[in-house]
């Protein structure tokens, strides 16, 4: 057993783009249906700094805790509990519950549920050493997986794996990852890979150009390069690709992506540019007759899967590792789009 202490780190915010600061705080305690994870390492997804700006008209809590990609040990939990044993690996992913008796639950739809809880949005999440997770939606992770690396894959691997599958597109397809070079990105171009797709990276900048092209794009095109996107694309991908994922933070690829998909094809939203629509025009939809569907994180069955291939040594995790405490200056490099890849913050420093 390790003593559990009285009191944390953690990065706190009381409002919307306000101080981000680096404190003791309590150390909460697991209801009966809770674990409580020691989380070592976090990563620090795109979302979290939309959180953090208020960008999107679904309140957060406040103050709040953010984060979403914790990776830990169980340190303790609630009399209910059966499925996690202290000293186990878990992680805390943006699910952190659902109701799971709902229409969409049920169907295995747990992101859709109403009543469903959001880890560093409507609860504290990953971005404190101590953090709870409902213990049937937190992840089980093996034991002996560096707890960095996995971290990750916790939202940005398992949100693009079921992205891929959403698709519908299949193997020796094309599919376009637009937003390649960062976190989700860097992995959606390796589940791509793996899952027996061609894969077309497109993002900006020598240093997503090459993590892109060594995770594996077959073709990498550089968007503020490229003066016709639109015909570039269907050039190298002869007709469009089958598939697109769209994990920009940005919306003109939203649209740029329904005017390059392959007749027949599928645009997926998975970035969440604040006040985005999505704009494609009629003719053409109806002409090339294409699917254009949101794709959200993904449930607990995806969670496993997405968690195998990386246990399986399939998947490489792009970060950078730096201290809890500089969470400030990761946000404001991933506000200049200079993050090629994922950060992970050590909750020790
Ligand atoms: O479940 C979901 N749908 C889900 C899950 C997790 C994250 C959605 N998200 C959302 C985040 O909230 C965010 O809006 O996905 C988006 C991407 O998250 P991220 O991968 O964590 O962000 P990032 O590391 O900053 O990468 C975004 C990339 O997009 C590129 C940037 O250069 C960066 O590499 N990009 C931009 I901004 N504009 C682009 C454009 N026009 C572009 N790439 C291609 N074309
Ligand atoms: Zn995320």
């Amino acid at each position: 057993m390790v003593a559990i202490p009285k009191t944390q780190k953690a990065v706190v915010f009381e409002k919307h783009g306000g101080p981000l600061v680096y404190k003791d705080i309590p150390v909460p305690t697991p209801g009966p249906d809770e674990i409580l994870i020691n989380v070592k390492f976090s990563g620090v997804c795109h979302t979290d700094l939309h959180a953090w700006k208020g960008d999107w008209p679904l309140d957060t809590k406040l103050p709040l805790v953010g984060g979403h990609e914790g990776a830990g040990v169980v340190v303790a939990k609630g009399n209910q509990v059966t499925n996690f044993d202290l000293g186990d690996y878990a992680g805390i992913k943006w699910l952190n519950g659902s109701c799971l008796s709902c229409e969409y639950c049920n169907n295995g739809f747990e992101p859709n549920c109403a009543s469903a809880l959001l880890s560093g949005y409507t609860v504290d999440g990953s971005f404190q050493q101590y953090a709870i997770a409902k213990a049937i939606h937190a992840a089980p992770i093996p034991a002996g997986t560096d707890l960095a690396n996995v971290a990750p894959i916790l939202c940005a691997g398992i949100t693009v794996y079921k992205a891929i599958k959403e698709s519908g597109v299949k193997p020796g397809q094309w599919l376009a990852v637009a937003g390649a070079g960062g976190g989700l990105g860097s992995l959606c171009i390796q589940y791509g890979r793996l899952m027996g797709l061609r894969v077309l990276g497109i993002d900006t900048g020598a240093a997503k150009a090459k993590l892109a092209q060594d995770l594996g794009t077959e073709v990498f095109i550089d968007f503020a390069k490229t003066p016709d996107l639109v015909a570039e694309v269907i050039k190298v991908t002869d007709g469009g690709p089958h598939a697109v994922i769209n994990v920009a933070a940005a919306e003109k690829p939203f649209e740029m992506s329904c005017r390059y998909v392959r007749p027949r094809g599928t645009v997926v939203a998975v970035g969440l540019p604040k006040n985005g629509y999505i704009r494609s025009e009629i003719m053409t939809t109806v002409l090339k007759s294409i699917t254009i569907k949101g794709s959200y994180v993904g449930n607990r069955a995806d969670t496993t899967e997405a968690l195998d291939f990386f246990s399986r040594g399939l998947i490489e995790s792009p970060i950078k590792i730096v201290g809890l405490s500089e969470l400030a200056s990761v946000f404001e490099l991933m506000e200049k789009g200079e993050i090629a890849g994922r950060y992970v913050l050590d909750t020790s420093k």
